[in-house]
């Protein structure tokens, strides 16, 4: 198989040859997946549906018990994963775009999985985006728990609110991170700063669409640059990652994004960039034996610009290599997960959207 490197600066890879088999089919436009035991997964459709597929592909009904969504443009239901306790309480947080006063924002949600796997019991919503405005643009929407248990859940600046994500009075451009009742935990970072939201934990962020715990433990994203500019960042409590004051992107159409710096004192480079932009979604470290060796520990970062799944091979915090699995699938990549069986599980973004298995 083929294998270009994107950055020019970076080796080579040589891809192993990889099989890619449709699971299911006849999902619209899917969001994010979790497993929930038996080779059955959620997976939530961003219309507002959410339903259980079977390990045979059989797509079940939409699960009744879910919130009113916004689902115009970007907005919708987006993420959702099972507690690390789920064997045993069978929860779920989810997040999408929520409607009321002023337009709509992100919010994050529990429920319990009802014991027949027909509907959410039990919904809370834990945390909403402040301020909610009308915008159909950047939910961000990645969440990911954490070992402590607390919940990191990836905040977008909204598009035509790229300047607050600078300031610390507002949940645009953030990661937050919440306890499971949607309190802010003692030990964030800005919790004794007047002015700033306790449940910051990041800030001068874009749109994070892809967000996942390092074997390591640490919290690693990416967000979608402007017009080139997509970043991996390890986002670190309280830090600055710069948006929209340094990017290595560009306005839409070109121009600079205000001064045009690509650096500044006090502000994060990411760990890794593209230009020009793959509009990326879904990430996954692999941590499986699945692939052989070479892929433990690697990053797989899909995008929704080329169909295809980068993978990335890290030294500590430094890409040393990247390669692009695919030449292409056909299809936007919006989710990337390693399954409880150690493969790969992608999801398509389309009106008939797939869940893949990428096999050695
Ligand atoms: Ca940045």
């Amino acid at each position: 198989m083929g294998v270009l490197s994107l950055a020019c600066t970076l080796p080579v890879a040589v891809a192993a040859p990889l099989k890619v088999e449709t699971v299911a089919s006849g999902l619209e436009h899917p969001w994010g997946l979790a497993f929930i035991g038996d080779g059955r997964m959620l997976v939530t459709e961003r219309p507002g549906r959410m339903r259980v597929v079977a390990a045979d592909g059989t797509l079940g009904p939409p699960l009744a018990g879910l919130p009113k969504v916004d689902a115009e443009r970007q907005g919708g239901l987006l993420d959702v994963i099972t507690d690390s306790a789920f064997a045993r309480n069978r929860m779920v947080y989810f997040c999408f775009s929520e409607p009321g006063a002023g337009g709509n924002s992100t919010a994050l949600a529990s429920a319990r999985l009802s014991d027949d796997a027909s509907r959410l019991e039990n919904l809370k919503v834990l945390f909403s985006q402040q301020p909610k405005i009308p915008s159909k643009l950047h939910f961000g929407c990645r969440i990911v728990e954490a070992r402590d248990q607390t919940l990191f859940l990836t905040l977008g600046d909204r598009y035509q609110r790229k300047d607050d994500a600078q300031t610390l009075d507002n949940h645009h451009g953030k990661i937050v991170r919440l306890r499971k009742d949607g309190t802010a935990p003692h030990d964030n970072p800005f919790t004794t700063r007047p002015g700033a939201l306790p449940d910051i934990w990041s800030y001068g962020h874009r749109n994070l669409q892809g967000a996942a715990l390092a074997p390591d433990g640490r919290l690693w994203t990416h967000e979608h640059g402007p017009q080139g500019g997509d970043e991996i960042n390890r986002p670190e409590a309280g830090k600055n990652y710069g948006w929209p004051v340094i990017t290595h992107g560009e306005n839409y159409g070109g121009g600079t994004i205000g001064a045009g710096l690509t650096a500044q004192v006090g502000m994060e480079q990411p760990l890794h960039h593209w230009v020009p932009s793959i509009a990326p979604s879904g990430m996954a470290f692999v941590t499986s034996d699945r692939y052989g060796k070479g892929w433990q520990g690697s990053l797989l970062v899909g995008s929704l610009k080329f169909q295809y799944v980068v993978r990335l091979t890290l030294n500590g915090t430094t890409v040393t290599q990247e390669e692009k699995l695919q030449p292409t699938l056909g299809s936007r990549v919006r989710d990337v997960r390693q399954g409880p069986d150690g493969f790969i599980y992608l999801l398509t973004d389309a009106p008939n959207g797939r869940v893949l298995r990428l096999v050695p």
